[in-house]
């Protein structure tokens, strides 16, 4: 039997069903998605929140004339689904198969690829403008989650939005009320209460039962007016803020009625200006295990049971399971550290801080730039604190690091989890700009621990950094064995030594890896030291006065090559007169796609088997092996 989803290869053949029609393919939507993600992991819990409104989206709007802009975008697989790719989520995420954001290189219906919050807004005034200025006609719709509402950049451009009532984009709040864990703050409380929000009878009661619970007996009647007035201004109040900014508002609707969705959406459509539909939605809806996933309703999941939801491949101890546990024995002796997050409080390990200590733990919402200014602040008031992000959205926050952090020579530490190649989530997410970017800050200090023990160790030395920014970064894997010292010279860790032609110096986790090249290398009779420098800004002098004493210096490092480890070696050798030549291992300096993380390495030839080629082939040509 075709079933209904197989006969939808484009937004055109949804308009066409009716309602017992939608309600099915709604249905058979979750179907497929649990089914299909379940096998490959993913995003499961926003998109089977979404799955009524990115229908009712495309019914309503005509993509890709009215350009729909998915915030984020790991709440879009619905509209793949509906925009003819169905097929491609055998595939999802993999090495090769399709993204698990949207992507332009896919189909005209995505606008972009980016999967940084907040954004959206911003693509939708650009394109609102350009639609105006070229003279086409049509909407801008923007899909914008109540997490990815708390980050500034949205705010920016709801100023300037609102500053012209004749472009017509349609902002849709997706308000499922969590980000990962529950949204928070004032915005946050902000759309609780529209969600909230009484009818207008209730408002009228409201304000009658002010009235009558005002005294009116010694008390003159002006004061019982006022209260039954704010009564009335306190009900409406929510909806004011938007208004306010000069922004009609619709809303709240309830975004799994198809019917009542598809009103609101036509409404806004014959606006003809800035419109905000808000539209509350359930996490993971249709689906027990996620709408029952306290953590985060399955926001991401790995490979799960179908039925159960649970985790058919889990994962061994992480890096971010040491750091959990190390930041919470530092938590018991130091009562000056205090943890931030933005938005990431399980997915960065500091669940066991939160929960040991939850008065000195913020999550800031989606504001890595106010997380690092608001992290100065608390070190400027005496407190330590450790400021726990994914590497790659550090970028936000680079120039308050630098000017706020680090020209104030405050003590925060930044912990970059998911640093380097992170596997199925693609080019934006890769965190390969780090060290780059990292590099040009005076007085940071950056550490790369290469297992478990190390990781402990230099988050301690992190911490008792009082006059300047420090930084430890790590991957997201599974933490690997223990990597013991031969011997510590300076702050230069030797992990192996079999003789001077070679000085392998290692970043962090790829360690392991270094030692298994040298032991190829050894085995064609070539004498390699392999070292770990721990930390890798300042440039360790010990490390410059090792390679004065080989004959090639090779870096390894999973990060970008541009202003990476090895350049930064490279230059500290000139201005040491060290003349030995250097060859720096890192990743190229393009997006790279998705994929395992071993695969993309693999690509960039980031294995034990390339660094030894690529070594001997260096030493052949320069001429100085035995
Ligand atoms: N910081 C940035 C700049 N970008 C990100 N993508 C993240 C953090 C990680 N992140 C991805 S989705 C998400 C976060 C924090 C939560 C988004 O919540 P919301 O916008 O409400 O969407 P929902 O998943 O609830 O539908």
């Amino acid at each position: 039997m075709v079933t209904l989803l197989e006969s939808v290869h484009g937004p055109a053949d949804l308009k066409r069903m009716d309602d017992a029609q939608l309600k099915q393919l709604c249905d058979e939507i979750r179907r497929f998605l649990v089914d299909k993600v379940s096998r490959t992991g993913g995003h499961l819990g926003p998109n089977l929140g979404v799955v009524e409104l990115t229908v009712a989206l495309h019914r309503v709007f005509d993509s890709p004339q009215d350009p729909i802009v998915f915030d984020t975008g790991h709440q879009s697989y619905v509209h793949k689904i509906v925009t003819g790719r169905r097929d491609g989520f055998d595939d999802l995420r993999q090495q090769g198969g399709m993204s698990g954001y949207p992507s332009r290189s896919e189909s005209a219906h995505d606008v972009q690829g980016n999967s940084h919050a907040s954004t959206a807004l911003s693509y939708a005034d650009g394109l609102a403008k350009a639609k105006q200025l070229n003279g086409t006609n049509g909407h801008v719709v923007a899909v914008v989650g109540d997490g990815a509402l708390t980050g500034g950049m949205c705010w920016e451009a709801l100023n300037n939005i609102a500053a012209d009532k004749t472009r017509p984009v349609v902002i849709v709040v997706n308000d499922n009320g969590r980000s990962y864990s529950p949204t928070i703050g004032g915005l946050a409380d902000h759309l609780s209460s529209l969600r909230l929000r009484p009818g207008y009878e209730r408002v009228l009661e409201k304000g009658k039962s002010a009235l009558q619970q005002t005294p009116i007996f010694g008390k003159p009647l002006y004061a019982a007016l006022h209260a039954a007035k704010r009564g009335i201004k306190d009900a409406l109040a929510p909806q004011a803020m938007f208004e306010d900014l000069g922004l009609k508002y619709i809303g709240p609707v309830d975004g799994h009625d198809m019917a009542t969705l598809e009103s609101a959406l036509q409404r806004a459509k014959s606006f003809g200006g800035p419109v905000i539909v808000h539209a509350v939605t359930r996490k993971g809806m249709g689906f027990a295990p996620a709408e029952n996933h306290e953590a985060d309703q399955m926001h991401a999941t790995g490979v799960i049971d179908p039925i159960t939801g649970e985790n058919l491949k889990p994962s061994k101890r992480t890096w971010t399971h040491v750091f959990s546990d190390s930041l919470v024995e530092i938590g018991h002796e130091r009562q000056d550290v205090v943890a931030i997050t933005a938005a990431m409080q399980g997915p960065t390990g500091l669940d066991a801080f939160a929960k040991a200590f939850p008065s000195r733990f913020y999550d800031v919402g989606i504001a890595e730039q106010h997380a690092l200014t608001s992290a100065a602040g608390l070190a400027i008031g005496g407190l330590h604190p450790v400021v726990a992000v994914y590497a790659t959205f550090l970028n936000r926050a680079f120039d308050q690091l630098l000017m706020d952090v680090a020209l104030h020579e405050q003590g925060v530490t930044v912990v970059l989890d998911r640093a380097g190649v992170t596997g199925p989530d693609g080019a934006s997410h890769h965190g390969m700009w780090d060290m780059s970017i990292l590099g040009v800050i005076p007085g940071i200090h950056v550490a790369a621990p290469r297992d478990a023990g190390t990781l402990a160790e230099e988050l301690r030395e992190a911490v008792a950094i009082s006059d300047a920014p420090s930084v430890i970064r790590y991957p997201k894997a599974s933490v690997g064995p223990d990597l013991p010292a031969l011997e510590r010279v300076g702050c230069v860790d030797v992990l192996r030594r079999s003789g001077d032609d070679v000085l392998l110096v290692t970043v962090g986790a790829l360690g392991e890896l270094g030692l298994e090249a040298a032991q190829r290398l050894e085995d064609q009779g070539i004498g390699v030291t392999v070292v770990d420098p721990r930390w890798i800004y300042p440039m360790p002098a010990d490390l410059v006065e090792m390679a004065a004493s080989h004959k090639l210096v090779v870096t390894v490092e999973d990060g970008g090559r541009h202003g990476g480890f090895g350049s930064a070696l490279a230059a500290a050798l000139r201005d040491a007169d060290v003349e030995v030549p250097l060859r720096d291992i890192a990743l190229p300096q393009r997006f790279h796609d998705h994929g395992e993380r071993g695969e993309v390495l693999a690509l960039c030839g980031i294995t034990a088997q390339d660094v030894a080629r690529r070594v001997t082939e260096w030493a052949a040509r320069l001429d100085c092996l035995p």
